[in-house]
């Protein structure tokens, strides 16, 4: 590391992610030398924690940036598409949680323990993208399998917690819960298109016309990104589930070269990152209960598919606001630091 200390923005400062960022910062001593809290007009003003003192929200405006060298955007993707590009204009890497950037061909799209080389290219732009919640731990320990036996082919299901889709979302599934439990009857889904306590939507994200949504469309595009290689086929399900933190999947994978599940432990036990939790005869397995507030991507269930020649199929979860956001990030910023800044 060069220097003492960067000065750092955070965009989205109040929000769900926002929040994590703050406190992921401090648990990792980022070297920070000045903070910046920045958010809508809805939040400024209001003021949020920083190592022990309260730190004003400012409102996110075009000249925010003046002497800021990282930003952390998570304020959606509009708020990215605008904002961003000052930022990187007044000299601050961006490193951006919306969908805004990941698909540019010259904006980086970065999972620390896969293509961290790919940090280099912040120089084309000064953005760099994070990936899905749902891609980032799917990638993870796909990365020694793929490295090992070259994957052909990925089916995934998901299983996502209402903290994906922020503050709001959460508040839904527990104030409709508690009516529910009241015996008062559901509240009105405004988040969601469907009452969400005690039931599982196939939908996150917008739908498209061939009968995907973005979200699944994003875990296809983003895996053959981040993994540099167009020729592994993903196709996914995405689901939302009455959960509030961490993010599970049902992973099968087809590889060219034939691993055995033993093998597969192996990988992974091995690999940064990942935790391997695999003894069902003591109902040892990933849950997302035991994955929220943690770093690692938690995998279990690993077994072989009985269907086809050279498949394996898989339980991933992690927490999606820790490595599926505010954690993938700041790693980001890490390398960033240390390598380039
Ligand atoms: O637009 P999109 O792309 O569809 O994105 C939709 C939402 O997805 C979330 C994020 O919600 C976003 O708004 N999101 C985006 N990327 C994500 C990812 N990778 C993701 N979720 C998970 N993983 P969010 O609630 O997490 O954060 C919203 C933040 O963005 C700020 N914001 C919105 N529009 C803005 C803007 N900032 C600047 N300019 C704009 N035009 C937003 O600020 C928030 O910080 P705010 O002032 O509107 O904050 C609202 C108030 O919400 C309360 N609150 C939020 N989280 C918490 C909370 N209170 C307590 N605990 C919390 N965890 C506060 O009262 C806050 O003041
Ligand atoms: O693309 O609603 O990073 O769970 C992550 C959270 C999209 C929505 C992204 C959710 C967002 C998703």
């Amino acid at each position: 590391m060069k220097k003492e200390g960067y000065n750092v923005a955070v965009v989205g400062a109040t929000g769900a992610v926002g929040r994590e960022f703050i406190s992921i910062l401090q648990e990792r001593n980022f070297p920070v030398k000045n903070i910046k809290f920045l958010a809508s007009s809805r939040s400024a003003g209001t003021y949020l924690e920083w190592k022990g003192k309260d730190v004003m929200v400012e409102e996110l405006k075009k000249d925010s940036f003046k002497d800021m060298e990282i930003a952390l955007f998570s304020a959606g993707g509009g708020t990215s598409k605008k904002f961003a590009p000052y930022a990187a204009e007044a000299g601050a890497v961006v490193i951006d949680n919306s969908s805004a950037w990941r698909m540019e061909p010259d904006i980086p799209l970065v999972v620390p323990e896969v293509n961290p080389e790919d940090v280099a290219l912040y120089k084309n732009r000064n953005i760099i993208a994070n990936p899905n919640c749902s891609t980032i731990q799917m990638v993870v320990p796909l990365k020694p399998i793929h490295d090992k036996a070259k994957i052909k082919r990925i089916v995934v299901a998901t299983y996502q917690a209402t903290s994906g889709a922020g503050k709001k979302a959460m508040d839904e599934l527990f104030e409709q819960t508690v009516s529910i439990l009241n015996g008062k009857g559901p509240t009105e889904a405004k988040v969601f298109a469907h009452q969400i306590a005690f039931n599982a939507l196939p939908h996150i994200d917008v739908f498209f016309d061939d009968g995907y949504t973005k979200e699944e469309w994003k875990m296809v595009n983003e895996t053959k990104k981040i993994m540099h290689d167009d020729s592994i086929q993903v196709t996914a399900t995405c689901v939302r589930v009455p959960v509030f933190y961490g993010h599970s999947e049902a992973v099968n994978i087809e590889t060219e070269e034939k691993l055995t599940p033993d093998e597969v432990r192996k990988l992974l036990s091995n690999f940064p990152g990942v935790v391997v939790e695999d003894d069902p005869k003591n109902n040892v397995y990933p849950l997302a209960i035991n994955a929220a507030g943690k770093d690692e991507v938690f995998v279990g269930r690993i077994r072989e598919d009985f269907s086809t020649p050279n498949g394996i199929n898989m339980w991933v979860v992690a927490d999606n606001i820790r490595k599926g956001a505010a954690l993938n990030a700041i790693q980001i910023a890490e390398i960033l630091i240390e390598k380039y800044l």
